[in-house]
């Protein structure tokens, strides 16, 4: 019995991730930065290489598409002319992990409105 346990419990291991899976190292711009017009590009680095699938911005006007580049495995995307909007701003990303497994996280980019 003890031995069938285990086993059980050997495998629960190896089903857990050997290894942890790609994080979001950095922004550029910095998430929570407040900018005063929206940036030319945004660039997310990774800290391992990743594929991202997707992009998107949602504001209180609701969520959009971005284009990034590359398309395939790298360490670093750059998302240009993300046309942000006045205001707060999250950047939605997905990226599949080395070992195909998906990840995603969002980044907070605000705008100050422009004066008048
Ligand atoms: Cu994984």
């Amino acid at each position: 019995m003890r031995s069938i346990f285990g086993g059980f419990l050997a495998l629960m291991m190896m089903a857990s991730p050997a290894v942890a899976h790609t994080t979001l190292e950095s922004t550029s711009p910095a998430s929570g930065a407040v900018l005063s017009q929206s940036p030319e590009q945004v660039t997310l680095t990774f800290g391992e290489p990743t594929r991202l699938t997707s992009v998107s911005v949602v504001t209180t006007a609701g969520e959009r598409r971005l284009s990034f580049t590359p398309s395939g495995s790298a360490t670093a995307f750059s998302v240009p002319t993300p046309a942000l909007s006045a205001g707060r701003n999250e950047l939605r990303w997905r990226a599949l992990s080395r070992d195909g497994h998906p990840v995603e996280g969002a980044i907070i980019l605000v705008v100050r409105p422009p004066n008048r």
